[in-house]
């Protein structure tokens, strides 16, 4: 549902000598709704946060961003459309939700895509990473930064995940993105698609048995509560976008863009190096939990039964393969 932005109209003061004038504030200020969908303290919020303020002030209040966390403006697929027709202004996405509406960056959600958080990194800092951004605009969505999301991993309420032999008969959440069931259909699972806010209800209820994140998110949304098995099998290393609604985007002045593409690489470095603390500390709070963490030593086992999701993505996406490749080659 879209929502009219509220336009501040200048304040107008009486000066001492009875005529009216204008104070600092500019005669329009946008205010520009910012879609999170993490709660505040994590890294992602912060680092909005901090665009949010930044942005407000440089541009001396004429841009005015503010941060709806908690996904209370909508999931993400909804909030990805929300933004590209331009009823939000700027949100943090996750490019797995992205896959259905950006067919490129569905390249990003194949399993062990990437060998390390570095090699995507790099690729996403680098001409490739570019190639994403374009993909986006084209989409209405104007990708200024990239963040991290770490590398996610299963988690489960009933037992430690060595191979793939330990996912099977296992009802998994996964992603809006049917690659995410192809990927835990060939480990023998069962996937479910399904909003990220009902994950908990679901655990706790036994609708699924797990779902799969990186160490923030599976603190930040209490689910180490009700799933106490997390495998390390790292089988996704997903980026993360600071992206503009178009609309909003062409409607600044050249100046006011250069700002806010420098608060969004600013936001993005800051974003990183909270994560590498953030993730660091939601591995201890889990373990202190009573969480059972495992190492998956060979990961071998589960990257071959990725095979036939790559084999189809390729079939239907001939003219992604050499993305594909370039990916793989570049580190
Ligand atoms: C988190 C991502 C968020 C996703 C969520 C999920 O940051 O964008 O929506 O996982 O699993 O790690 O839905």
């Amino acid at each position: 549902m879209p929502i009219k932005k509220f336009v501040n109209q200048a304040v107008l003061v009486t000066a001492v000598s009875g005529s009216v004038i204008a104070l600092s504030l500019p005669a329009q200020a946008e205010n520009w709704r910012g879609w999170n969908i993490h709660p505040p303290g994590y890294p992602n919020t912060i680092a909005l946060e901090a665009f949010a303020e930044s942005v407000s002030e440089r541009t001396e209040g004429r841009i005015h961003p503010q941060v709806y966390n908690n996904a209370v403006l909508g999931d993400q697929p909804d909030a990805i459309e929300q933004t590209r027709n331009g009823a939000l202004d700027f949100a943090n996405f996750n490019m797995g939700p992205m896959g259905p509406i950006v067919k490129e960056t569905n390249v990003l959600s194949l399993p062990f895509i990437f060998s390390s958080v570095d090699h995507m990194h790099e690729v996403m800092d680098g001409e490739i990473g570019q190639r994403f951004a374009d993909a986006l605009a084209e989409k209405n969505l104007i990708a200024l930064s990239w963040f991290d999301s770490g590398a996610r991993s299963l988690y489960n309420t009933s037992r430690p995940i060595n191979s793939p032999e330990d996912v099977k008969g296992l009802k998994v959440r996964v992603m809006n993105n049917d690659l995410y069931v192809e990927m835990i259909e060939a480990l023998g699972g069962n996937a479910t698609p399904m909003a990220y806010g009902e994950v908990y209800q679901s655990l706790k209820t036994g609708v699924i048995d797990g779902a799969e994140n990186n160490y923030p998110s599976f603190q930040s949304s209490n689910h180490y509560e009700v799933s106490k098995y997390y495998s390390l099998t790292e089988h996704l290393i997903i980026p993360e976008c600071l992206c503009i609604a178009k609309a909003s985007w062409e409607a600044l002045s050249p100046e006011d863009q250069e700002i806010v593409r420098e608060e969004a690489i600013k936001a993005s470095e800051m974003q990183r190096r909270l994560w590498v603390k953030g993730s660091q500390e939601s591995r201890e709070i889990v373990l202190d939990a009573g969480v059972n963490i495992n190492e998956v030593g060979d990961k071998s086992a589960f990257q071959e039964k990725m095979q036939p999701v790559y084999a189809e993505f390729i079939e239907e996406n001939p003219d992604l393969e050499s993305l594909i490749e370039d990916i793989r080659s570049s580190h």
